[in-house]
Order: C-alpha cells, then sequence, then structure tokens
C-alpha cells in the first residue's frame, strides 16, 4: 500500500478513539514498518513517530493529574500565548511586566520551575500570558521541562519566543524551533490561512472568505485524502493548500512572534538585526524590561499572529460612539459576531459603518463578513 495510503488509513482508525487506543494503534504500525524503508515511508514512519510523541505528551500530563498537575493551566480570557525560550531570556520578566502576575524574576538560570499565567488586559478582553520553564534540546526525550512543556506549549494560540539580543539571540531561538519540530510542531508567521474544525456531521463546510471554484475544488479533495469526513474549513486569510494539507496531516502550525529583550543594551543592535534577518517572515518585537513603552507593541503584534481584529458593536444604529469593542477571528460573518455576544436569537442582519462596506450604515445580511474596525449593530 503506498505510504499516503497508509497514512490516511492509520488516522481513520485512530479517528474518535480514547487516547491509549491510539497510542496503541499507532505503536502497532511502527513496529511493522521496517526502519530501513526509505522515501515516503520513513516521512510516515517520522510522521506517526511525532504523533506518538505528542499523546506521551498529553499522558505525562494526565498522569499526574490526580494529584496536583502543575503543568496544567486552565485556560482563560481571548486567547492564550505562551512564553517560550532557553534560560534567562527575560520570559518572567515579560510576564510580571505585562500582567503584573508573580512569578520569579532571577538572574541565574532555570528559576521558573513550572507555568505561571497571567493576564494581559486590553482593548476587547484580556489575553492570558504563561510564563514558562526554561526550553532545553531534548525535552521530547524528558530533558529539562520535557514533553509535558511540549504539551503545552501545542496548545497556544499564540507563541511569544523570547531570546537575549546580546545572549546569541538567533542560536537560542533555533533551539526552540528545533525543539517543538520534534513533535511535528511548526513557527509559522501567523495568521493560519484558514481555522479546521473537526465536526461530528454536517460534511465539509467553508465559512469565511469565499474560495474560487478552483480552490475549493483542491481543498475539497485535500479533505478527502485525509479521510475527514465532517469539518468546518474556515478561511481566515485565503487558500492555502500546503498549509491546509499539513494541518490535515496533523502537524501543528504555531503562529509566531519573536520577543528580543534587553534590546537597549550594548550590542544589542546585532542581535535584533541577525533576528530579523535569519526569520525575516516572522513578527518581531524588541523590549528593554525598564522601559515600559516598549512593551507596548506586544499585544497588538500578538492580536495579528493569531488573527484576532477589534469590531465595535454599536448601542444604537447611529454613530455616537456607545458601544463596546469585540475582538474576532478575521474574515468572520455576522452570525458570528452576534453569536460571540449571544445575540444570535431572532437576529435579522446588521447595519454597518466601516471598510467592509460600500456605504455607511449600510444594512447587510448573516452572511456578511466584516472587516477590521468596522462598526456594527445587530438588527433583530
Ligand atoms: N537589561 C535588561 N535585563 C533584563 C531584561 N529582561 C530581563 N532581564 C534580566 O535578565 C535576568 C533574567 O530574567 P528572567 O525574566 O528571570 O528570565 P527567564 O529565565 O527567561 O524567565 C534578570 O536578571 C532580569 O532582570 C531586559 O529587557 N533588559
Ligand atoms: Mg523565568
Amino acid at each position: 500500500m503506498p505510504a499516503r495510503d497508509l497514512w490516511s488509513r492509520i488516522q481513520k482508525q485512530l479517528h474518535g478513539r480514547a487516547e491509549p487506543e491510539q497510542l496503541r494503534i499507532l505503536r502497532g504500525h511502527l513496529d511493522s514498518l521496517h526502519d530501513e524503508w526509505k522515501g515516503p515511508y520513513k516521512d510516515l514512519r517520522d510522521r506517526l513517530r511525532r504523533q506518538v510523541r505528542r499523546l506521551e505528551g498529553h499522558d505525562a500530563v494526565r498522569s499526574r493529574a490526580g494529584q496536583h498537575d502543575p503543568f496544567h493551566v486552565k485556560r482563560q480570557g481571548e486567547a492564550t500565548v505562551v512564553l517560550v525560550g532557553t534560560p534567562n531570556t527575560g520570559k518572567s520578566t515579560l510576564l510580571q511586566a505585562l500582567t503584573g502576575a508573580a512569578t520569579i524574576v532571577a538572574d541565574y538560570p532555570f528559576s521558573t520551575s513550572r507555568p505561571v499565567p497571567g493576564m494581559l488586559s486590553g482593548d476587547g478582553g484580556a489575553l492570558q500570558l504563561i510564563d514558562t520553564p526554561a526550553v532545553v534540546p531534548g525535552l521530547a526525550d524528558g530533558q529539562g521541562p520535557g514533553r509535558p512543556l511540549l504539551h503545552l506549549l501545542s496548545l497556544a494560540d499564540v507563541l511569544a519566543v523570547v531570546v537575549n539580543a546580546t545572549d546569541d539571540a538567533t542560536g537560542n531561538a533555533q533551539v526552540v524551533f528545533d525543539e517543538l519540530a520534534t513533535t511535528g510542531m511548526e513557527a509559522i508567521s501567523g495568521p493560519l490561512a484558514t481555522a479546521l474544525q473537526p465536526r461530528g456531521k454536517g460534511g465539509v463546510r467553508f465559512v469565511g472568505l469565499p474560495l474560487d471554484r478552483e480552490q475549493e475544488q483542491t481543498a475539497r479533495s485535500l479533505v478527502a485524502a485525509a479521510h475527514v469526513e465532517h469539518a468546518e474549513i474556515a478561511v481566515r486569510t485565503g487558500f492555502d493548500a500546503e498549509q491546509l494539507r499539513r494541518q490535515l496531516d496533523g502537524d501543528i502550525l504555531l503562529p509566531v512572534v519573536l520577543v528580543v529583550t534587553s534590546a537597549q543594551q550594548l550590542g544589542a543592535d546585532i542581535g535584533i538585526a541577525a533576528t530579523q534577518r535569519r526569520w525575516p517572515h516572522l513578527p518581531l518585537v524588541a523590549t528593554e524590561s525598564g522601559q515600559p513603552a516598549s512593551l507596548e507593541p506586544i499585544r497588538s503584534s500578538l492580536l495579528a499572529a493569531m488573527g484576532r481584529m477589534p469590531v465595535l458593536l454599536l448601542e444604537r444604529a447611529a454613530l455616537d460612539g456607545a458601544g463596546s469593542i469585540v475582538l474576532m477571528p478575521l474574515a468572520s460573518d455576522v452570525a458570528a459576531v452576534a453569536a460571540r455576544v449571544g445575540q444570535q436569537e431572532r437576529l435579522k442582519g446588521a447595519r454597518i459603518w466601516g471598510t467592509s462596506v460600500a456605504r455607511p450604515g449600510q444594512a447587510v445580511s448573516l452572511h456578511h463578513v466584516v472587516a477590521s474596525g468596522d462598526q456594527i449593530f445587530l438588527q433583530s
């Protein structure tokens, strides 16, 4: 059987099963794949191994759950951002400065031994930030904070990869990216072009930006090849066939913001420039802990990376400023905005002032896709 078909068949076997059972199935297949097989079979083996490692990470987390599991952090707020980096890069300092959460800041490595959450407030709601123990090479093999840390990273909406401008910024960022790769995670410049949401029924549905006929056909054949029967595919920024294929393959694509600390220290310019040169497609924010103003761009960079936009929900059908800001995924429609604020009952449409409409105050239907900064009055 071709490797591709075998992959699809295995994924189908895993579908809907509990994780211990999935692990058993995956290990069974791995045993029967000869190590010397090359080419697509080697890729298949690598992918299955990454899947096993990821599931083992879940296991490692759960096995401690009976007691108090220090790596379990309850999700709160609009989205979850995980601060990650090698020792002493300024992660804990950032968490404290941005959220006020009490975490240990120290000039010795490994001062943070467990994840510490804090909330970063702002227009449209608070973001959850999580400070983490330092990354060391070999996490997947149990080094340092090990697989529980990898598991925590895999749950992030965005990773803030923190490096120190004056201490081998590129080398230390690379350590983080290499560790992600061991379990099938990849740092990408956000936001995700499409969000894939498996569903129990209803076939394959597309929402968000419209696809042309050819794109939709490509998307449907990718979904079919992965044996996914029911899913909602939200097209957020456009169609990226390679990205969708990887999502269907079970890879975890993590939007990243590079945060380069100690930006005002001697020699920092060199570290900042080198980092931006090495990853020109990733957003970068340079910060200096003693200068609060340098932290201000972080929130908007994080929102951009996760693909959230602010819209203003008007209290009346008039631009009198009365309303509240809501953060919505890019390319959300009016129905999604209404659902978000619990107003979907008996909703007829909306009136909008902003860039998504031709005329100010234009009446639109529930399927109208809204734009960043739109002012929206929901009509019931
Ligand atoms: N000058 C300067 N020092 C910083 C900055 N960020 C962190 N530090 C210092 O670097 C050391 C390590 O910081 P910490 O936040 O504990 O690093 P972590 O191990 O990544 O959590 C501490 O002594 C901090 O005061 C920064 O932007 N500028
Ligand atoms: Mg720390």
